[in-house]
């Protein structure tokens, strides 16, 4: 396991950037800048609170959530990757793939006046999987300033082209999901995993008032998460994904998952920029992909 005191020499800024050790004995990074805060953990380089006023998380974390080693936490921006949902060839694998469950290394911090930003990676030859080893470099950049801007990249180590899919599961709070709007999913075609991915177009507004599990397949890179009741604006700037997934369980399988609290997904809505089959990344050896996204609070 890392040693805190060691990263904090080599990573920490004074009041900006620090190590310690936190939830499951495991390695966390506290980012601040002004008021903000932002709480990371190395494993799954997982994003579990972005707190742009100091206080507030606008991302939703399950109070039932487990922290544990190899168990990603529920909630936060867990990292789907080299795989998103299941692994194609073999349904035995986790699902969304094992960089969420993983221990990445903090390779590089620095702090601006008003930027901090931290570089975390993944062992490629320390991989579940024999196939994946060596095969693929993962870094996950996190910078945080008066927005959170997040990307991860992934290099194809290999002499062969490999096929990945990948997202940012990112877990919006919300006052009421019932009342929150996403304008910009009006028009958009996608597939509904709960009527078996049966192609389907958003011809009225988006609402929440059943399960939700959809990959949109062609939606603009500027989304808006709109929460009236609360009169709450997060703006979402996203890239490199071919797909929006917007997902809530609704109550039967909220109540299904031990580490999502029966009634939470009144508060939250999962909307990941994500490459999901069939939209799939082709990586010829030795190229890059990007995927990542901006979250900015609207006052
Ligand atoms: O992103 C939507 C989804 O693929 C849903 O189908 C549901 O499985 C969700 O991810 C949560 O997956 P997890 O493995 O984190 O429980």
């Amino acid at each position: 396991m890392a040693d805190i005191s060691s990263l904090n020499k080599s990573y920490g800024i004074e009041g900006r950037i620090t190590v310690y050790e936190g939830a499951a004995q495991l390695p966390w990074i506290r980012l601040q800048c002004d008021e903000a805060l932002v709480e990371v953990c190395l494993q799954g380089a997982h994003v579990s609170s972005y707190r742009p006023g100091g206080t507030e998380n606008i991302l939703w974390v399950s109070s039932t959530s487990s922290y544990q080693e190899h168990k990603a936490i529920r909630g936060g921006i867990p990292i789907c990757w080299p795989w998103f949902g299941a692994n194609p060839e073999n349904s035995e694998r986790p699902q969304h793939g094992y960089a969420r469950n993983s221990l990445f290394t903090l390779t590089s911090s620095a702090a601006s006046e008003t930027e901090v930003q931290v570089i975390l990676k993944l062992n490629p030859d320390e991989v579940p999987f024999s196939e994946w080893v060596g095969a693929l470099q993962l870094e996950v950049e996190i910078r945080l300033s008066d927005q959170l801007w997040i990307e991860m990249r992934t290099r194809n180590l290999s002499d062969r082209p490999i096929q990945i899919s990948d997202a940012l599961h990112s877990y919006f709070s919300v006052s009421d999901v019932r009342h929150i709007q996403v304008p910009e999913l009006l028009g958009c075609s996608y597939l509904d995993k709960t009527h078996s991915y049966q192609r389907l177009n958003q011809e009225n507004p988006f609402g929440v008032v059943a399960e939700v599990d959809r990959v949109y397949l062609d939606v603009e890179k500027r989304l808006e998460l709109v929460d009236s009741k609360v009169s709450k604006k997060i703006r979402i700037e996203t890239w490199g994904n071919r797909n929006l997934v917007v997902w809530n369980p609704w109550i039967e399988h909220a109540r299904k998952m031990d580490d999502f609290e029966d009634h939470g997904y009144l508060n939250m809505l999962c909307l990941e920029p994500a490459n999901a089959q069939p939209n799939s990344v082709d990586l010829k050896p030795g190229t890059l992909h990007r995927l990542g996204q901006c979250i900015k609070m609207k006052t």
